[in-house]
């Protein structure tokens, strides 16, 4: 612990007892990450309870030069929300800031302190017939702070696009304490710079995320869910189309799964699919306000199998049956982890390149890094494929990384689609992105932070030198 007494003092006065830990095993949830890949030691955890306390801890720790490691749920998959081996880092999580201010539901808007867990303000949505169409595994943990500052992703992106698009306002605490206030709640706003956009997705580098105010939408009262096999993705490309044409804009997911994922969930979970054998499956979920929704399921089900674009399928009946199909996509992750040692990839590619991408990524991996499997899923109606390899110990995860990054790259695509950067991909991204676009970046990091104390080492390299990984870590990702 290497926070200097007076400054502990400090913290202390703002906090109270309630607010910093400082030693023991209370400090072990907020040092390393779920997937426990990423452990780090931090000097304290400060944990605020109001804006005005975030903003006098960082204006603290600025004075004394101390860095600060913000932190929400603790739910990512980069490493992001986790201090460095230092023992210098100040932890500041955002948990006890979980009230949700207002529900709107004329004006549909939400406006949440960061740490609301995510399923706590889709709930308060429902309870006003609307939805927060912000839907990912995590989201009885992640909090609304930490999505907004990674720019989550999920499965109903397709239809409702990333958080960013839903976020009209945004509080942040700038890295030297001072507090920006712009919780509003237009829908048009073109005064001047669109600020906000910098701290959306910039996974807590630039500025901390204290409230936001998210935009909500009716809520659907009819939905179908249903689960095709098809023979590749190719055809899985194609079903897209035909369900596009059937379902028009009510398509919510398009859910891309392999066989072995599949493998993988029935042997740790316990899971089966209700349908026949197949290498790849596709399971869609559509939602209106209208009915019929089952009607057109079973007409792009039945011109499918006619057309050989699917091999089996089944429209879910009721609300169970849908939660069983989409318990059998939301438990590959877990499975994938209980299975051993993976290497993770999330990567998009233009949408109509997904199966050559799938194609040629395999082709790579099988002559470059022999005896890996391929535990390949994710959000194809987006382009984003978590191209996950189950790798022995004979593998190296930064060789397995540049293997699959370089058909990416070939692709156009990006080395990270939703789950960010964190500490994870630092090398990667600096490998992947132009000069001119790391340069920008250095410059408004520079900009807004100059002395690197927020989140050092996350997204680009510390400047002091401290975190953040050039490669990937040689154990389980
Ligand atoms: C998902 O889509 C998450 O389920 C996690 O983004 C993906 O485990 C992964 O790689
Ligand atoms: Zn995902």
């Amino acid at each position: 612990m290497s926070v200097p007494a007076p400054v502990l003092e400090r913290l202390q006065g703002v906090l109270g007892p309630a607010g910093l830990i400082t030693e023991g095993p209370d400090l072990e949830p907020f040092a390393i990450d779920w997937r426990r890949l990423f452990p780090g030691v931090p000097a304290c955890v400060a944990r605020p309870a109001t804006t005005e306390q975030v903003a006098a801890i960082v204006r603290a720790c600025h004075e004394a030069g101390i860095p600060i490691v913000p932190q929400g749920g603790n739910t990512g998959l980069a490493g992001g929300a986790v201090p460095d081996a230092s023992g210098r880092q100040v932890v500041l999580s955002l948990t006890r800031m979980a009230a949700i201010r207002e529900v709107d539901p004329v004006g549909m808007t939400i406006e949440a302190e960061a740490g609301c867990i995510l399923k706590v303000a889709q709930d308060a949505a429902l309870r006003e017939n609307r939805v927060l169409p912000i839907s990912l595994a995590a989201e009885g943990s992640a909090t609304i702070g930490g999505v907004v500052a990674a720019n989550a992703g999920g499965v109903n992106v397709l239809r409702y696009g990333m958080t960013r698009s839903l976020v009209l306002g945004l509080e942040v605490v700038l890295p030297d304490g001072t507090v920006v206030n712009g919780l509003r709640r237009l829908r048009k706003d073109n005064a001047g710079y669109d600020w906000k956009q910098l701290f959306i997705g910039s996974e807590g580098t630039l500025g901390i995320v204290t409230a936001a105010v998210l935009r909500l939408l009716p809520r659907p009262q009819h939905s179908v869910t249903a689960l095709m096999s098809v023979p590749d993705p190719n055809a899985a490309l194609r079903l897209l189309e035909l369900s596009q044409n059937e379902l028009g804009d009510t398509i919510s997911a398009f859910e891309l799964i392999s066989r072995t994922s599949l493998q993988l969930v029935e042997k740790h979970a316990g899971l089966k699919p209700p349908i026949g054998e197949g290498e790849w499956f596709v399971l869609i979920e559509a939602a209106s306000s209208l009915s019929g929704m089952r009607e057109a399921a079973e007409t792009v089900l039945g011109t499918a199998l006619e057309n050989e674009l699917a091999l089996d399928g089944v429209v879910a009946e009721s609300g169970s049956q849908a939660a069983q199909l989409w318990a059998l996509r939301e438990h590959v992750t877990e499975s994938e982890a209980r299975e051993g040692k993976s290497v993770k990839h999330d990567v998009s590619v233009p949408l109509s390149a997904a199966p050559q991408f799938l194609d040629e990524a395999g082709t790579a991996l099988a002559a470059g890094a022999p005896g890996t499997r391929v535990n390949a899923f994710g959000h194809l109606g987006d382009g984003n494929i978590h191209y996950n390899v189950l790798v022995g110990a004979e593998h190296d995860a930064t060789s397995v990384n540049r293997i699959v990054h370089d058909v990416v790259a070939r692709f156009g695509g990006s080395i990270s689609a939703e789950h960010g950067i964190g500490q994870y991909r630092v090398g990667e991204l600096a490998r992947y992105r132009s000069k001119a676009e790391m340069d920008l970046a250095a410059r408004l990091k520079r900009t807004l932070d100059p002395e690197g104390l927020l989140n050092p080492g996350k997204v680009l390299a510390s400047s002091t030198g401290s975190s953040g990984r050039s490669s990937a870590p040689d154990h389980n990702e």
